[in-house]
């Protein structure tokens, strides 16, 4: 996922709306495309060309490895164009039982994230992942305390107390991503004319990608059969909040 801030520069809308035969208010629409029936009738097509991609994730492992298939996320990165802006929201990753759930949370970028502590114990939730790196500080059951994510990009979560716990938070730059199911199937709807990356990342092998396009008849073309290949994916120790490793747990932390 690129790191850099796709959203620097606005951009109203794609060009998908930009040639729609009604008004938008505030929408940037070329006046020659008003009063054109070619363009008409090309918004026309683009506006009911919306498909549904829909496909299925599959993964190449080694012994001993075993994907968890449901928190596979399949996304659509627009290419030559930027992507529809989502409208930011707020979501929730709870600690209960010194884990975090989701263990695997997608976003909007902008989102904000609450992160309640369900637990008798403190916790202290940071991320060193770049763009987006964050430290709540040590705080103990109750509300806990909120995040707002801005880049686009992969959000490492770990607490500082306890090493084993770990979450994913996908800060998003599409509004065309999923969940694909426990047996890898995914689909991802109302997705418009264009040419498209169709990407799968699971925590356990990292990233797959095809492209695929959606023609202006509403077809879609390209393989839409990903397969991710675990075979080099290793589970390594992280380090703490401060790059340093863990210190061995003493009886008051857990
Ligand atoms: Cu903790």
């Amino acid at each position: 996922m690129a790191a850099d801030d796709p959203y620097r520069k606005r951009h109203a809308f794609p060009p998908f709306f930009r040639v729609l035969p009604f008004p938008i208010p505030g929408a940037f629409r070329p006046m020659k495309t008003m009063f054109s029936a070619a363009a008409c009738a090309l918004a026309l097509a683009s506006s009911l060309s919306a498909a549904t991609i829909a496909g299925r994730v599959t993964f190449v492992t080694k012994r001993g490895q075993n994907p968890v298939l449901n928190e596979t996320v399949v996304r659509l990165e627009p290419v030559g164009v930027r992507a529809p802006k989502v409208a930011p929201a707020r979501f929730q990753m709870i600690t209960r039982g010194k884990m975090l759930m989701p263990h695997v949370l997608a976003i909007p970028a902008g989102s904000t994230v609450d992160f309640p502590n369900d637990d008798p114990i403190s916790h202290n939730l940071f991320s060193l992942s770049a763009s987006n790196a964050f430290d709540l500080g040590l705080y103990r059951k109750g509300a806990g305390k909120s995040q707002k994510f801005d880049t686009p990009g992969l959000v490492n979560v770990y607490c500082n107390v306890h090493p084993n716990m770990s979450a994913v938070i996908l800060v998003m730059d599409t509004p065309y991503y999923a969940f694909s199911d426990a047996a890898g199937s995914y689909a991802l709807s109302n997705v418009p004319a264009g040419h498209y990356r169709l990407i799968a990342w699971n925590e356990q092998g990292g990233e797959s990608e095809s492209p695929v396009e959606v023609t202006p008849a509403g077809s879609v073309a390209g393989n839409v059969a990903l397969v991710i290949d675990s075979r080099n994916f290793r589970l390594t120790q992280h380090l703490n909040k401060l790059g340093k490793p863990y210190q061995a747990p003493s009886l008051k932390d857990y």
